[in-house]
This record gives C-alpha cells, sequence and structure tokens, in this order.
C-alpha cells in the first residue's frame, strides 16, 4: 500500500509494482518486495538523489569518465579505462540511506517517510581505494578524511557550496572503500552513480558518492553543507550544524520482510518469517524472532551465502501461527556483542534508525 507517483524517465526500468516512489529522486523498495535471496536486484533498488540525475550522455563512453585523485604523492586526473587496468575487486555491502526508517519517528522529521525500504544488499565490483593510492605514491602526511566528490551538474546562480554532494569519511575508510564500475555484474545504471561511484561499506548511502568525479585526501572535512549541516545527529527540534556528529557508519539491525507484510492475512499454519540482519561495520552474529511484540524472543536460522561483513544476512523462522494478530520483531547480535536496541536514538534528521521495535510487523492470521 502507500501512494505511489510514476517512475521518474532515469528509473523507468525499474519494476514499478515493488516500489514506492516518493518522488523522483525517492524511491523505495516495498517491504514485502523484498525476496529471500540474498542481492537486491536493479530492478527494486531504492534510489535516493539529492540533486537531479546527471544526463544519461555521461555514459555514451564509461572508460572515458575522469576521476581527479588528490592527497596523495602523485596527485593525478585518472580515466575509469586506466582505473580498470590497475586491479579488480568485488564486494558484496548493503547500501542503506542515512534516513531509511524514517517514518517511525513519531515526530516525522522533515525528510522522505522511508519505511524499511532505501536499503539493499549489491555486489560492487571496481578497484579498492587503497590500491589506486599505493599506484599514486600513498596519502600525503597529515590527511585524516576521505572526500568524494559527486559530478552532477550544478544549477547556475547558486553557491555551488549550497548543492554539491562532496561527502568526507574518516581516511581510514579507505581500507575498505571501493571505486566501482558494475553492481550485480552488469556496468552500474545511471540512476545508482554510473560511470563509477565511491562505495564505502559499512558506512550509510550518503557517503557512497555517485558519479565520482575527484576523490581526495584532505586535512579537513569538506566544508559542502550537506557535509556541513546535512546528515547531522541533531538533537530533536535542532538543526544540523558542524558540532554535531555526522552520519557515517551504520549499527546492527534487521527487520522481517515476510509473509503477511503486504498486509494480505495469512491462513493459520506454518510459516517461514524471513528478513534480512546487518551489523554495519561488524559481521552478523545472530538474530532472533518475537512472534509477541518482544516479550519473549527465539533463535532464528541464518540463511544462505554469508558475503563478508559489509552485506546482509536473511535469516528465517519456522513458526507455526496459530489464527489472531500477532506482533512479529527481530533483533540481531553483532559479532563484537552490540545488540539491535528497544529505541531508536532520537534526532531531528530522522537518522539511524535501528530500533526493533520500530520495525516490528503486525500480520492477521485467519
Ligand atoms: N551521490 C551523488 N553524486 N548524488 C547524490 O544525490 N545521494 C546519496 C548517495 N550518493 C547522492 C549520492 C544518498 S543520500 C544515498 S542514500 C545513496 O546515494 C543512494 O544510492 P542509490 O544508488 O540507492 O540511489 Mo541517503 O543517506
Amino acid at each position: 500500500a502507500g501512494a505511489t507517483k510514476p517512475l521518474p524517465a532515469y528509473a523507468a526500468w525499474k519494476d514499478p509494482s515493488s516500489l514506492i516512489v516518493h518522488s523522483s529522486n525517492t524511491i523505495e523498495t516495498r517491504r514485502s518486495a523484498f525476496g529471500t535471496g540474498v542481492i537486491t536486484p536493479f530492478g527494486q533498488l531504492y534510489v535516493r538523489n539529492n540533486l537531479p540525475a546527471p544526463d544519461a550522455s555521461i555514459l555514451a563512453e564509461r572508460d572515458a569518465w575522469q576521476i581527479s585523485i588528490e592527497g596523495v604523492k602523485n596527485p593525478r586526473q585518472l580515466t575509469l579505462g586506466e582505473l580498470k587496468r590497475m586491479g579488480i575487486e568485488t564486494t558484496a555491502m548493503v547500501l542503506q540511506c542515512s534516513g531509511n526508517g524514517r517514518s517511525y519517528f513519531p515526530d516525522k522529521p522533515g525528510g522522505t517517510p522511508w519505511q524499511v525500504g532505501a536499503a539493499g544488499c549489491v555486489l560492487w565490483s571496481g578497484v579498492p581505494v587503497r590500491w589506486v593510492v599505493d599506484a599514486l605514491g600513498g596519502v600525503d602526511p597529515g590527511m585524516a578524511y576521505l572526500t568524494g566528490t559527486g559530478g552532477e551538474k550544478l544549477p547556475d546562480g547558486i553557491d555551488p557550496k549550497s548543492v554539491i554532494v562532496e561527502r568526507s569519511v574518516p581516511a581510514s575508510a579507505m581500507a575498505d572503500a571501493m571505486l566501482a564500475w558494475e553492481m550485480n555484474g552488469v556496468p552500474i545504471p545511471l540512476a545508482h552513480g554510473g560511470p563509477l561511484r565511491l562505495v564505502v561499506p559499512g558506512y550509510t548511502g550518503v557517503n557512497s558518492v555517485k558519479y565520482v568525479k575527484r576523490l581526495a585526501f584532505t586535512a579537513r572535512e569538506s566544508d559542502a553543507r550537506i557535509m556541513t549541516h546535512g546528515y547531522r545527529l541533531s538533537p530533536p527540534g535542532g538543526k544540523g550544524d558542524p558540532s554535531q556528529p555526522s552520519v557515517q557508519e551504520m549499527s546492527v539491525k534487521s527487520w522481517i520482510n515476510g509473509p503477511g507484510t503486504d498486509g494480505t492475512r495469512l491462513k493459520a499454519a506454518d510459516v517461514q518469517i524471513h528478513g534480512v540482519a546487518f551489523g554495519g561495520m561488524h559481521a552478523v552474529a545472530k538474530v532472533e524472532v518475537s512472534l509477541d511484540a518482544g516479550k519473549t524472543w527465539q533463535l532464528a536460522r541464518l540463511a544462505g551465502p554469508d558475503l563478508g561483513r559489509f552485506a546482509w544476512r536473511q535469516f528465517v523462522f519456522a513458526a507455526r501461527l496459530p489464527a489472531g494478530q500477532f506482533t512479529l520483531a527481530s533483533r540481531a547480535t553483532d559479532a563484537v556483542g552490540n545488540v539491535q536496541p528497544e529505541q531508536r536514538m532520537e534526532n531531528a534528521g530522522g537518522y539511524n534508525n535501528t530500533s526493533w521495535a520500530d520495525h516490528a510487523v503486525k500480520v492477521s492470521v485467519a
């Protein structure tokens, strides 16, 4: 259910029945549309653009795309064709918008009212950032951040810093970051940042900069508005500013995707309750499921391949549900013992919602 608009042209190839189109720049996967395989297919993967997507002509000659690498011993401009000769690696990663789960905040913060579907698990192929850095002589001394700049055409007549998508993460994120040109085995579509995207595993989506045209090791965080004021964890009622923590690393989270999450009434029977769990920076150690809104918990089974600590795991819990109403919840624990909390951490932007209570789902059984 939920109001949905027509798909915008740059994402017209997506599967409308799997998606909730909030706006031309914000499209989410329906909870009931997530499958039980580990990788999220393109057709149903969410989209979030802060600026209109660039013209599709940037994909005409993918290998000619240029990126400037700065803050290294031998800074230079590289083409995608050159990057492809520097090495190839593949990583599975949860891509999740910082504001996923915002609709469950009671004060309805501004921003897209995402439910669970501003997330997916994607296979990226490209070259690890550290290999590129090694080839260019290493990071300059004193550089604390890795800053990626998006290649969108900026509107005329306004301060570029007020709109440009430029994000900084701690330089240590280089250990896992990648310059990716493929996603799920095909060249990255425009909607997801093709021809070239910076991907930062374990960090929220905004830090994985699409159409990346500059990758710089910098002494300071970017002074772009999206960094200084956007995506900050500010107290409820407040406004983002540089003194507050930026939305960066994700933490442990899970939710149930089915059955019955589309509101259809289930028949009393054995059901396989399934969902996804991820640890952000850490692997998932276990997932528990509750059939009674969190009063009692039982261990679920982790199913399917383990694609590494940045991917999500499918979990399955076989239950016999008699007729009635149930509030199903899931709670994940990561490999270092962090437990998904009952409560969200309140903040003005509606970011980082990992509350298991908020993500519980009511199903009815006939
Ligand atoms: N990049 C660029 N260049 N631009 C824009 O806008 N956005 C963000 C990221 N990146 C952007 C970029 C966000 S914000 C997100 S989430 C992501 O991206 C999404 O992705 P996809 O592919 O899904 O669309 Mo929130 O945190």
